[in-house]
């Protein structure tokens, strides 16, 4: 069960490189190739149509606006791709699991294991034959229930991947409380936690504040680290009229990423056929990972410089008034700026004086400016300083809480900041536990819980002793896998509910239970008909879900339907709790969140279908700043680099990417089209000057190893020396593959959210 053939397309002798624009033919051959090979039946694609409209269904991939007015193919290359993986044909039956044991599967890749298709029946770990074996839903839910029971809920751990609806995840959280404990980790948790700990701390709220009409009114975006063609595709459309337009669109990134250089819009006949392509980014600057703090700091003298000129001539650059009326910090901040030298600015972020000014003296002349970010931002050790830097340039000239202006992180999952909204939280002052306590007559838990970090922490050392996991796939997503993985199977209980068979069912804890459920493409027929969900997307807006499709078996139950099953079997009955009145109709549970949540989620279920999805708000938009001193937080960096690391003679920073044909964990194929590389996903990025000066060889297998100056031995390879074009002494290869090499301890400071964008490591030969 091996890859297939090792073979990489290249431009030119240097780098490999795709010469196409993302989107264009190539983005419907990517479709083509899944949906062909493979797959879906015909009414398949006429779901497809349905995508991300009114009525229809809400995609499963990215968290990407839904708009209000779509076009006639609301989704992109990806979108489709994701729920054509959730349309598949292909069934993983109970005679699957009859024919392998679980010791053999664990050795299967995860593009080998998802192929298998949907699961179709509820599983229980065989101890004695070491297989998964076919149970009923009742016999699964009574025996999970008496060992929660008998358990500490502090050593119970609730997780949830960012998929999970609005519902799902208010009764999911509503559960684990109930049951005593508040460790509800999060995919977020490895993702944009370092934007909700960062923007609440420092602008009191914590997700972004534009949206989708502000796209249209701004004058510049500045892009750093987010990787729009593979990850939001839907985005290329505003970028592309933004573009068109003339906004000034400044990308810093490592990698030179195709979406944000040039696009063919496959919806548009006439761009199509005659290969017009936009150019999107005006500059493009490939920063070194983790030299954002120095490249912003660097704006930021540059526009320091600027006003003192203006000032000279009577006028201003910074937005005076807004400074003092709504912030707090500049003077410090001020000062750092200006004593911090040009080169210690030019070394830190591996950019010139004269690149940074150009792209600076685009955020003078600008009047609207938003920043945008994805994880080149978030998931280094110095992660929450990426984000205030980048809120301290936006700051100077007041480009938060005006039209076209504001901080735009992009959130991944498609409903993962939407779960936070609803109270999946580990930190119970984001929860209004005084009316969960009310509502449901209960004294809600008041203990801090576990993140994902802690997790793990906590499995290591033997704290943690069970582990719910609704959705996701923990164990490839999480750092340090040889440790954890050996840990995994320790724990007494692990749960999960799945669509599709992957690694982290396959290190089970000493009773495990695997639970089928309904896709959200799928048709949900509850006691009082078919139920919609809802979910929240980047821009805050909360849209209504229909699933259209016949379930991939009967024996699937929704995942609102499992969490009850479970809760039920596990907790005393109180008569406020009526978990099946609420799986009978999901209104009811709407009708729930918004008695906790009333300001955002007023006459929720009259609301769930507004075209574009209703708003719930944000106050940093308005100016009005919930944080300690009451006002918009300026913040003195403290470091220029945000790797957390020396550098070191032959160490590299290790950036771990995603790649076009992947939905994290989940590996639809073995093409990055948008960045030349076919066939295979063991290959080691680096420039062709750093091959030379490693004394290394293109197409030489090496590995590489951990350089976490911890004691720890990681190591992963082989992988295939690929010349590509990226700044000195920086390196990438793929996640999941590259996670073990990530030390449990790397992580950004405030969030905790694991630094996969600067890991260090050595290669060896
Ligand atoms: N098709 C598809 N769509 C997805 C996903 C998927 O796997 N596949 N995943 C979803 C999820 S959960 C998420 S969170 C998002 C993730 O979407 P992104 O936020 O785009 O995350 P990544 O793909 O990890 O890559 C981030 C980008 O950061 C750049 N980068 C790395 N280090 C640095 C740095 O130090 N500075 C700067 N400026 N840039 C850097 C990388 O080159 C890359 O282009 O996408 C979501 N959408
Ligand atoms: N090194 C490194 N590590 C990273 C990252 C990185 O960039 N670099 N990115 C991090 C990020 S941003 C994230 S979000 C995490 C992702 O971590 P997770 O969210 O835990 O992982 P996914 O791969 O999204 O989960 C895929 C599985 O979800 C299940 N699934 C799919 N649809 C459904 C559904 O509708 N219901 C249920 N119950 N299950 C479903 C399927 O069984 C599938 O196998 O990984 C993180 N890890
Ligand atoms: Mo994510």
């Amino acid at each position: 069960m091996s890859e297939t053939e090792t073979k990489v397309d290249r431009k030119d002798h240097n780098t490999v490189e795709y010469d196409g624009p993302a989107g264009g033919w190539g983005s419907l051959k990517g479709i083509a190739r899944i949906f062909g090979k493979e797959w879906a039946t015909p009414a398949a694609l006429d779901t497809l149509r349905r995508q991300n409209k009114p009525k229809g269904f809400m995609c499963v991939s990215c968290s990407w606006a839904k708009p209000a007015d779509y076009h006639t193919f609301e989704f992109c290359e990806n979108g489709a791709k994701a729920t054509l993986w959730e349309l598949t044909t292909r069934r993983c039956t109970p005679e699957f699991f009859a024919k392998h044991t679980v010791s053999e599967l664990r050795n299967w890749n995860d593009y080998d294991l998802e192929q298998q298709g949907r699961l179709t029946h509820p599983m229980r770990y065989d101890l004695a034959s070491d297989r998964y074996v076919p149970c009923e839903w009742e016999e699964a839910f009574a025996a999970i229930g008496s060992q929660l029971k008998s358990l500490d809920p502090q050593s119970v751990v609730f997780y949830s991947s960012g998929r999970a609806s609005l519902e799902t995840s208010y009764l999911y959280a509503l559960f684990a409380r109930l049951y005593g404990c508040n460790n509800l980790p999060d995919s977020s948790n490895m993702c944009h936690e370092t934007t909700s700990v960062a923007l609440k701390k420092l602008i009191g709220v914590g997700v972004g504040t534009v949206v989708y009409q502000d796209l249209s009114n701004c004058d510049a975006m500045f892009f750093f680290g987010q990787n729009t063609g593979s990850n939001s595709p839907r985005f290329l459309h505003p970028l592309q009229d933004a573009a068109k337009r003339g906004v000034q669109i400044i990308t810093f990134n490592p990698m030179r990423e195709k979406g944000l250089e040039t696009f063919i819009n496959p919806q548009h006949p006439l761009e199509m056929l005659t290969g017009k392509e936009t150019v999107i980014s005006s500059q493009y600057h490939q920063v070194k990972a983790g030299g954002d703090i120095a490249v912003i700091l660097g704006i930021c003298k540059h526009v320091f410089a600027a006003d003192d000129q203006a000032k000279a001539n009577g006028r201003r650059v910074l937005d005076v008034p807004f400074i003092e009326q709504h912030t707090h910090g500049f003077e410090e901040f001020e000062a750092k700026v200006r004593s911090t030298s040009w080169d210690e600015i030019e070394a830190a972020s591996g950019l010139s004086r004269a690149d940074i000014e150009r792209a600076a003296q685009v955020y003078v002349e600008a009047d609207r400016v938003i920043g945008i970010y994805g994880m080149g931002l978030t998931q280094h050790f110095h992660g929450f300083d990426n984000i205030a830097m980048l809120l301290n340039m936006l700051l100077l000239k007041g480009n938060i809480g005006r039209d076209g202006t504001g901080l735009s992180p992009v959130r991944g999952h498609s409903n993962v900041q939407g779960q936070r909204t609803v109270g999946i939280s580990e930190k119970p002052e984001l929860v209004p536990l005084d009316k969960l306590a009310k509502q449901f007559g209960f004294e809600p838990p008041r203990k801090k819980g576990l993140n994902t970090v802690e997790t793990c922490e906590g499995i290591l050392s033997g704290k943690v002793k069970a582990f719910f996991g609704l959705g996701g796939n923990f164990v490839r997503a999480i750092p340090e896998r040889a440790a954890m993985e050996a840990a995994w199977t320790k724990m007494e209980l692990t749960v999960q509910v799945a669509t599709k068979l992957n690694h982290s069912h396959l290190v089970n804890g000493k009773a495990a239970y695997l639970l089928p459920c309904r896709g959200r493409t799928e048709q949900d027929m509850q006691a009082s008909g078919p139920q919609a969900v809802t979910v929240e997307d980047t821009f805050s807006c909360i849209q209504g879900s229909s699933g259209l499709r016949t379930p991939a078996s009967e024996h699937l139950k929704s995942e609102p339907a499992i969490v009850a099953g479970i809760a039920k079997a596990t907790l005393p009955s109180n008569p406020k709790v009526r978990w099946d009145d609420w799986v009978g109709d999901y209104g009811l549970i709407r009708d729930l969140i918004a008695k906790t949540y009333p300001k955002e989620f007023h006459d929720f279920n009259a609301r769930m279908f507004t075209p574009g999805g209703f708003y719930r708000g944000n106050a940093a938009r308005e100016r009005i700043w919930k944080t300690k001193s009451g006002k918009a937080e300026f913040t003195a960096p403290q470091t220029l680099s945000s790797t957390g690391f020396k550098d070191a003679p032959d160490r590299y920073r290790l950036v771990t990417l995603r790649s076009n044909d992947q939905f994290n964990t989940t590996i639809y194929g073995f093409s990055d089209r948008l960045r030349g590389i076919e066939g295979t996903r063991q290959v080691l990025l680096i420039n062709p000057k750093e091959i030379e000066r490693a004394g290394l060889q293109e197409g030489q297998m090496v590995s590489l190893v951990s350089d976490a100056e911890d004691g720890v031995h990681r190591e992963v390879g082989p992988l295939k020396i690929t010349p590509f074009n990226l700044p000195d002494g920086c390196i990438a290869s793929y996640y999941p593959e590259m996670n073990p090499l990530i030390a449990l301890s790397h992580h950004d400071q405030e969030s905790k959210t694991p630094a996969g964008k600067s890991v260090p490591v050595r290669i060896r030969a």
